[in-house]
């Protein structure tokens, strides 16, 4: 059987982290992707690297399963090119600063000519007003999205997540528009135009801090461990942010990353009470309901940490588990690569390459039972070039040599 986006083409003028992490996902769907780029390469293939003059892991582990095409988009003869490609295309992925592809001599509304069945999304930092024409990074994204004022600590300062949901958290909010506008061709015939801002996405992703922020107009954050509220939303350290208190607690033997990240249910409460070692709080007027815990939820942490720092973090997951209470160990990213449930899932899948051998990456996260992904090494830069531009729109091997060596690809 086929997968999902067999015979969906994307032309992919994504750079770095937001579009590439987009472009990739289309790609395990099934779509054929074609990532343009200028002939020195998407900057990612140098940075960061750990093996000198290899693709980065940057590069490879978000352009798996692509075609690579070079095109100097300022040539002349790269314009032409780009107009012939355009209209063998179903969608045009971009994400550079505003204002890039305008100034390549392509806009929405001469795209359009070129191939009205054309979709064509666009990442940039901000939506329309004072900062659409500023450029945007993962952390910039998240400091103007709500994250990094609600993140951290009380009494330090506003703070990064690891989780990149400046870049790749965009590029999931644009694959999202990017199959409904499929979706609507179908109907209607026609391509649209398809814009996510960074700044937006992260602010989709910290909805609930906004629900909290009208919530202060009617009294503290009795979920919250701080104990003074102004009018805007502090940052609650490792609060749960949901319905049910949560908290991470320590284990043993100390290190780093021995925590776990408990959740007290109502019906949590009468199991973690036993086994804390307090039976006699499971029926006490003063801890038995959230009303009562409310108050004292870091005391009630403690007691909590005071029975797991004489456990490891695998044990009191096991322990909690056989009473069904939510608990989460703290996975460092060294537990995470090797651990075999999760290459059981296909989630960190080991990829060869042939310049830098076998890495590892993280796949595809949406499973479809009639689509499964299979994760195919990166490409090199250019590698595609003869299969686009001589198979497909028939330059000869004088052009193509032509082409090379007026640096156009
Ligand atoms: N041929 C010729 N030129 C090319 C080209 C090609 N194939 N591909 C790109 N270029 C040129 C563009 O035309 C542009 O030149 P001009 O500015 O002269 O028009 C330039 O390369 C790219 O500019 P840029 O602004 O995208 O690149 P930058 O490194 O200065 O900025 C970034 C990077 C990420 C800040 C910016 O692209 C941006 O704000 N993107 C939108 C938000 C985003 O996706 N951020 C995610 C960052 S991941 O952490």
């Amino acid at each position: 059987m086929g997968k999902a986006l067999e015979g969906v083409r994307v032309l992919d003028m994504t750079h770095v982290q937001s579009g590439p992490s987009c472009t990739q996902i289309l790609a395990w769907m099934g779509a054929d992707v074609v990532k343009i780029e200028a002939t020195t390469g998407d900057i990612t293939r140098k940075q960061l690297r750990d093996l000198p003059d290899v693709d980065s892991l940057y590069f490879t582990m978000l352009n798996c399963n692509k075609r690579s095409i070079t095109l100097n988009m300022k040539s002349d003869r790269g314009k032409e090119l780009f107009t012939e490609l355009v209209g063998n295309f179903d969608i045009l992925a971009e994400n550079f600063g505003p204002g890039a592809v305008d100034r390549m001599g392509f806009s929405w509304e001469r795209l359009q000519e070129i191939n009205p069945r054309l979709i064509y999304a666009s990442i940039k930092g901000f939506g329309d007003g004072p900062y659409t024409h500023f450029k945007a990074y993962e952390v910039v994204a998240q400091a103007m999205g709500g994250s990094m004022s609600t993140t951290g600590f009380e009494d330090g300062p506003p703070l990064a997540t690891g989780s990149q949901i400046g870049d790749s958290g965009t590029g999931i909010h644009t694959v999202a528009g990017i199959l409904a506008a499929l979706f609507q061709r179908e109907r209607s015939g026609r391509g649209q135009r398809v814009t996510v801002a960074m700044q937006h996405a992260v602010l989709n992703l910290c909805r609930v801090k906004l629900r909290d922020q009208q919530r202060l107009a009617h009294g503290p954050l009795g979920e919250y461990p701080n104990k003074e509220f102004d009018d805007t939303v502090p940052r609650s350290g490792n609060a749960s942010g949901g319905g049910q208190p949560g908290w991470a607690v320590r284990c043993a033997p100390g290190g780093p990353n021995d925590y776990i990240y408990v959740i007290v249910q109502p019906v949590g409460w009468e199991p973690i009470a036993k086994l804390i070692g307090r039976p006699e709080l499971a029926d006490d007027p003063d801890w038995n309901t959230p009303d009562a815990r409310l108050s004292k939820l870091d005391k009630m942490f403690q007691m909590i940490e005071e029975w797991s720092i004489d456990h490891s973090k695998w044990e009191v997951l096991a322990k909690l588990n056989a009473h069904n209470i939510p608990c989460g160990p703290i996975l460092s990213t060294k537990e995470i690569i090797e651990d075999t449930s999760l290459a059981d899932n296909e989630i960190v899948v080991k990829v060869p390459h042939p310049e830098r051998g076998e890495f590892a990456t993280v796949g595809m996260p949406i499973k479809l039972s009639d689509s499964p992904a299979e994760v195919a090494r990166s490409p090199l830069l250019g590698e595609h070039n003869i299969d686009i531009y001589g198979k497909e729109l028939g330059l000869g091997d004088d052009e193509l040599a032509e082409l090379k060596a007026n640096g156009v690809i």
